[in-house]
């Protein structure tokens, strides 16, 4: 592997990275990213607070050019999850943005300022040579990101310097994307999304990123007026989006100008692709990966997309489907499999959890994925479901039900309690939780919200079930395991 941020040993003047709280070009990404570097150089791992920023997305940076693994942290995770976050990846040192007031778990590591605000001590224009370390190995660790399973709090997955490189290269390959690309979106950068696609992605190419903060139509219009010519983002954004248009036609048309509209995470509905070509004239890709894989699969820039398909394996990318286990005495649909994949870009493992590692793949080495998919006749992937049903993807966020359960339980109010995902328009899956009372009396409107309050504060806002449904009992079948199908 070649250097993972290449632009940045040799920079530009030219734009690299613009949020809401200022811009940098790569002279001055490079100067802020290496002064930061090394400050952290040497320590085992550092803990970003992945704000929407460009104070986190330096942070970052430095990080990966000081070989020093980054966990990036969900600014809104609740007390639990943060707390699990730090115990599990023993950050040494947090980067934030001055002033910020980090929570109680954070209070205990080295605490650095990243202060972009001058934006660069030597200022744009200096040629001060960067003292970028040597170029790590492709199998150290860049990044752990954490993600949820079905039962448990979430595991922390190891992406490797080379995994994200390949991934970033083998997706060049498929949107012809270039260091002439300005990518536009409104995605969190402490999930694989925002953060590797994102923002290493544009980093990688030597293109710039204008992160908008928020996205709507208006706000997307005036990015492309701009210059952006690619737009990542999830269903629930071009959902949204779809709506704008629709009320100001003269928004869409000008997101037409930008080259891809790239959607991910989650499934876009045929409905919302639709919405979104007519009021674009684009089509948009769909592209499908994991926080363990990173992606795999990718509707090609140079091909017409096909509505319902997540496209084609990316290069060196194996995906087969398994046969997959006949549920409840009914056999499976032919053509269906379950989706087990093999390529460069795959996680090195979850940290310090080798029983989890080995349980993610196949005696022959192949990761499961847990998702159900059929090849196209032109050879294309498309998904049709999850072999879990207690993994719900809601807004383009993965959450496990067990750790909604687990946190409800712990409410006095609460004797039994099942959480599922509902089908939603905006959000994909909404998550539903059926709570049986411990005290009939009390179940009411307040108590709901109070239940509400007590996940996003333990966990995280996107955790929050969007509804509770007070019930008598829960439907269990004769070994006592409840039975949400039939919730
Ligand atoms: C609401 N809020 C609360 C609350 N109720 N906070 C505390 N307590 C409560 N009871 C807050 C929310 O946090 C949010 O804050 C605000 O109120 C508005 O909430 P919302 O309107 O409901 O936002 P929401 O609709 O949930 O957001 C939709 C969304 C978001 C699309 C913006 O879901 C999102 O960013 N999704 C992206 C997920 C993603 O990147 N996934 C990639 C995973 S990697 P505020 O301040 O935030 O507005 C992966 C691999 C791959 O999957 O293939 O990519
Ligand atoms: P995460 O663990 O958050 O990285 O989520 C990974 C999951 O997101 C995958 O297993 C899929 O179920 C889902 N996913 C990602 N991209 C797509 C897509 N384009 N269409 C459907 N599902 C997707």
């Amino acid at each position: 592997m070649s250097a993972l941020l290449p632009a940045l040993a040799d920079p530009t003047d030219e734009p690299a990275l613009r949020f809401p709280d200022g811009a940098v070009t790569y002279r001055e990404l490079a100067a802020l990213a290496s002064d930061l570097g090394v400050r952290i150089a040497g320590r085992s791992r550092v803990a970003v607070w992945a704000t929407p920023t460009l104070a986190a997305a330096t942070g970052i940076t430095a990080g990966l050019l000081a070989g020093v693994p980054v966990v990036p942290v969900n600014p809104k995770a609740g007390e639990r999850e943060l707390a699990h976050i730090v115990a599990s990846s023993a950050p040494e040192v947090v980067l934030a943005a001055p002033g910020v007031e980090l929570p109680a778990a954070l209070a205990g590591l080295v605490r650095i300022d990243v202060d972009v605000a001058g934006r660069v001590p030597g200022a744009a224009g200096t040629t001060r040579p960067v003292p970028v370390p040597e170029e790590p190995p492709a199998k150290d660790p860049a990044l752990v990101v954490y993600t949820s399973g079905t039962t448990g709090p979430p595991k922390g997955a190891v992406l490797s310097r080379g995994a994200i490189a390949a991934d970033l290269d083998a997706l060049a390959d498929a949107w012809a994307w270039t260091g002439a690309d300005r990518l536009a979106h409104a995605l969190p950068i402490f999930h694989v999304h925002g953060l590797v696609l994102g923002t290493i992605g544009p980093l990688r190419r030597g293109g710039s990123l204008h992160h908008l903060g928020a996205i709507d139509g208006q706000r997307l219009a005036v990015a492309v007026a701009e210059g952006a010519t690619m737009v990542f983002g999830v269903p629930t954004h071009y959902h949204r989006l779809a709506a704008d248009f629709e009320a100001d036609p003269d928004a869409g048309r000008t997101v037409g100008r930008a080259r891809l509209l790239i959607s991910g995470s989650a499934a876009l509905t045929a409905v919302d692709h639709a919405r979104i070509e007519k009021a674009t004239g684009l089509a948009v890709r769909e592209r499908y990966g994991l926080t363990e894989t990173l992606i795999l699969t990718a509707a090609r820039a140079d091909e017409e997309p096909e509505v319902g398909t997540v496209g084609r394996p990316l290069a060196d990318t194996e995906v087969r489907l398994a046969p997959l286990p006949a549920a409840d005495g009914e056999q499976p649909d032919e053509g269906l499999g379950a989706v087990e994949v093999r390529g460069p870009q795959l996680f090195s493992g979850y940290l310090d959890l080798p029983e989890a590692t080995a349980a993610a793949r196949t005696a022959d080495g192949w990761f499961r994925t847990g998702d159900i998919g059929r090849w196209t006749e032109s050879g294309l992937l498309a998904l049709v479901g999850r072999q879990a049903t207690d993994l719900i993807k809601s807004g383009g966020y993965k959450i496990g039900a067990g750790e909604i359960e687990n946190a409800l339980l712990e409410h006095a109010a609460v004797a039994e309690v099942a959480v599922v995902g509902v089908p939603d328009p905006d959000l994909g899956e909404r998550i539903v939780a059926h709570v049986v009372p411990t005290d009939r009396a009390a179940a009411d409107d307040d108590l709901a919200r109070g239940l509400v309050d007590h996940v996003a504060a333990l966990l995280a806002p996107h955790k929050r079930p969007r509804e509770v449904r007070f019930v008598e009992s829960l439907p269990r079948n004769a070994m006592g395991k409840v039975q949400k199908k039939l919730l």
